[in-house]
């Protein structure tokens, strides 16, 4: 049986875009860093990589179809925070972020990650920015690290 699997390697040509909603910036700065640095670590190229603001999550859909219309990335990373708490509409925001990210993902046939954390409060937030429960910023770039190296070895 031939197994196609992507490894957690970039060449350092790899164009990536991070899309990130700023509403909860104290959360979503930390996601940010963390995609930045796994990115790096993995051994792209700091200077292929582009950070890409929007007021919120609810907006992250529409820059992520243009980004990915553009031809400029072979990959987006997407991060934000939605919180219960902090919005009435909690419910409407994090289903249209997930789903609008999902649908321009298929559309584009490019590989998209989600990072947009969705909490019931702002501690549970923090504890997935950087503490207790990791990064998801960071977690949300080595997926697109993996993905991308499959898609490559899916070519082959
Ligand atoms: N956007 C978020 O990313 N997170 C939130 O918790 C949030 N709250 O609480 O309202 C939020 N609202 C803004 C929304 O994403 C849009 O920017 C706004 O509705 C304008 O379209």
């Amino acid at each position: 049986m031939k197994i196609i699997e992507g490894n957690l390697r970039l060449n350092g040509n790899e164009r990536v875009a991070i899309i990130c909603g700023r509403f909860n910036h104290i959360i979503t700065d930390r996601l940010v860093e963390g995609a930045q640095d796994s990115f790096k670590r993995h051994g792209g190229d700091d200077s292929k990589l582009d950070l890409i603001l929007v007021p919120g999550a609810f907006e992250i859909p529409f820059a992520l179809s243009k980004a990915l219309s553009s031809g400029k990335y072979d990959a987006v990373c997407c991060v934000g925070a939605v919180i219960r708490g902090a919005t009435p509409h909690f419910d409407y925001i994090s289903a249209e972020a997930t789903k609008g990210i999902a649908t321009a993902a298929m559309q584009a046939g490019l590989p998209v990650s989600n990072g947009v954390l969705t909490t019931d409060t702002i501690e549970q937030a923090i504890e997935r920015a950087g503490s207790k429960a990791g990064n998801k910023g960071a977690e949300a770039m080595t997926t697109i690290v993996e993905m991308l190296s499959l898609y490559n070895e899916m070519e082959k």
